[in-house]
């Protein structure tokens, strides 16, 4: 009855409209918004005694709606063609099936690695040195490589990246190719070797090498002839990536002075010499990793791995740049290439030791904060431990990264979802391999998902018993690709769904920290994703208050 008596009066507004708008487009427009309205019941307010004023010529739009009605038209404009809808898709299924490469995602599971910034600087109190300095001055009276692996490996960094050579040109091994270097200072009477050294330590504890050799150098008197100093930091890359065993990752700074010489670096030849004698490396600032794009220690909330590259030879993407990997910032999508980013920081305000700096080690809650902020954003976090003038990393310093160790244990001691009794809202193709129980079976190669182009989904965890938490951990199955753009996780509470957090990105891991929850039952609802979201795993956790953590024995 409703229906029969208002259909005039909305196909007058209907009239009105196409005589002030008519074009092709806006009729099927309003057909589309025709069949909205009646399926959407929103004919009330005419019952309310509501008048359209349908005056000629003025904006029939807006003339007396109700803002509801408003919204919709609004909405309705928006409508996208279907030619766009299927570009769409197809953007949308390249990007998520871009995958990472054995050696990215070799890289990526390491998640936390250190930076060993050492050289001349460390004893002229600069952070950068200007190619001048005498190799005199380069005197380590304690140099123990081994203690800097220790502390790295109790603090549980997997890889140490030493800067081999930094940009005052000052070698940390007897290159062939220069004198400025180790064995023209007094430590160890010119016969000793730090790449040598930490190559060693690293190899007996089992933990990873990287180098950095920084292409700009003030002291090389090459440096600005750019064929022969090509060259010349080519023979040195080759004899680090040489002689040193194993190299899992070679950091290739951008940085350059604005007094600078002019200098064309050899990207391509450098990427290439990587290539050819450590293939299992990444390249940081190369085809392999990003610069997360800035040194404070913090990933974007929304950190994607797909990104468009241009064709540039370095920079291939505007690293600063907000958004890297929406659809939108895709483009058309003919580069999409797995480019994760890697977050270096340093535990002190510089990147060498300075004995001012000794107060201003970084706090254990701003540390934390930088783990959950690039481990817990699917990035890798590189952190920075200057050694001192003795040659060691600072009582203070390794005082702090304990600390932060026994606060990580304490919190990721007991995983309370692992083994929940689970429900996935849709399993791909009904079949076990994907069911949701997969994303709490303690196996990271396993995974829930669903079938293609279901997009939204919901998986829900009875942990058996009331448990508190207040740490959520969430994995996708990055070797098949990222897919995920936004989630939430909600609470029962005894009489209705809270929601306690809720994110963009997940990617290799996405770490959430809330208010204590007390909840038996627990649900995740992917909102948005694309393609089909892959979860691997799914963790709560309960980090006891840090004072706590710090004083038990
Ligand atoms: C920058 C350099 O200029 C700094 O000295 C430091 O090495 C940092 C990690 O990269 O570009």
């Amino acid at each position: 009855m409703k229906t029969r008596f208002y259909l005039p009066v909305h196909l007058i507004v209907v009239f009105q409209f196409l005589v002030t708008t008519a074009n092709c487009e806006s009729i099927s427009f309003l057909r589309r918004h025709l069949q909205q309205l009646h399926a959407a019941e929103c004919f009330s307010p005419f019952t309310q005694g509501k008048q359209w004023k349908l005056t000629r010529g003025g904006n029939v739009i807006m003339s007396d709606l109700p803002a509801y009605f408003a919204v919709d038209y609004l909405s309705a404009y928006d409508e996208v063609s279907e030619d766009e809808i299927t570009a769409q898709k197809d953007l949308i299924r390249r990007a998520a099936n871009v995958t990472p490469s054995p050696r990215q995602l070799a890289w990526q599971r390491l998640e936390f690695i250190a930076f060993i910034h050492f050289t001349v600087n460390t004893f002229t109190d600069k952070e950068w040195g200007d190619g001048t300095e005498d190799p005199a001055i380069f005197n380590p009276t304690e140099l123990d490589a081994r203690q800097w692996v220790k502390v790295c490996k109790d603090a549980g960094m997997k890889m140490i990246i030493l800067t081999a050579k930094h940009h005052d040109g000052f070698c940390l091994w007897p290159s062939k190719y220069t004198d400025h270097s180790v064995k023209s200072s007094p430590w160890r009477n010119g016969e000793g070797d730090v790449v040598r050294e930490l190559a060693d330590a690293c190899r007996e504890a089992g933990i990873k090498l990287g180098l950095y050799l920084s292409p700009w150098d003030r002291h090389e008197p090459t440096y600005g002839d750019t064929a022969k100093y090509n060259e010349f930091y080519k023979n040195q890359l080759r004899e680090l990536l040489t002689n040193y065993g194993p190299i899992h990752e070679v950091w290739f700074d951008g940085a350059k002075g604005e007094d600078a010489k002019d200098m064309e670096y050899d990207w391509l030849g450098y990427y290439a010499i990587v290539r050819e004698l450590q293939p299992d490396a990444v390249i940081f600032n190369g085809p392999d990793v990003r610069w997360v794009g800035n040194e404070r220690g913090y990933a974007r909330q929304t950190e994607w791995n797909v990104m468009n590259r241009n064709d540039k030879p370095f920079d291939f993407i505007s690293q600063l740049q907000k958004d890297l990997g929406s659809l939108e910032a895709l483009g058309d999508g003919q580069n999409l290439i797995w480019y994760p980013a890697e977050t270096d920081v340093s535990i002190r305000p510089g990147w060498f030791y300075h004995p001012a700096e000794d107060k201003r080690v970084k706090s254990l809650k701003a540390l934390l904060d930088i783990y959950y902020s690039s481990v817990g954003r699917n990035s890798v976090l590189l952190l920075n431990l200057p050694p001192d003038r003795r040659g060691l990393i600072r009582e203070n310093d390794v005082k702090r990264l304990q600390e932060l160790r026994k606060v990580l244990n304490a919190t990721f001691n007991e995983n309370l979802a692992l083994h929940a009794v689970i429900n996935a809202s849709h399993i791909k193709g009904n079949d076990s391999r994907y069911a949701g129980n997969k994303v709490a079976d303690g196996n990271e190669n396993t995974y829930w998902t669903t079938d293609d182009w279901t997009t939204t989904a919901r998986i829900e965890f009875d942990l058996g018993k009331k448990c508190t938490f207040n740490v959520a951990e969430l994995a996708e199955h990055i070797r098949i690709g990222q897919r995920v753009e936004e989630f939430i996780l909600e609470a029962w509470d005894g009489a209705n769904w809270k929601e306690f957090a809720r994110g963009t990105t997940i990617g290799y891991k996405r770490l959430l920290r809330f208010n204590d929850v007390t909840a038996e039952r627990v649900r995740l609802t992917i909102a948005k994703s694309r393609l089909c979201p892959t979860i691997s795993s799914f963790g709560l956790y309960y980090a006891p208050p840090i004072q706590q953590i710090i004083s038990e024995k």
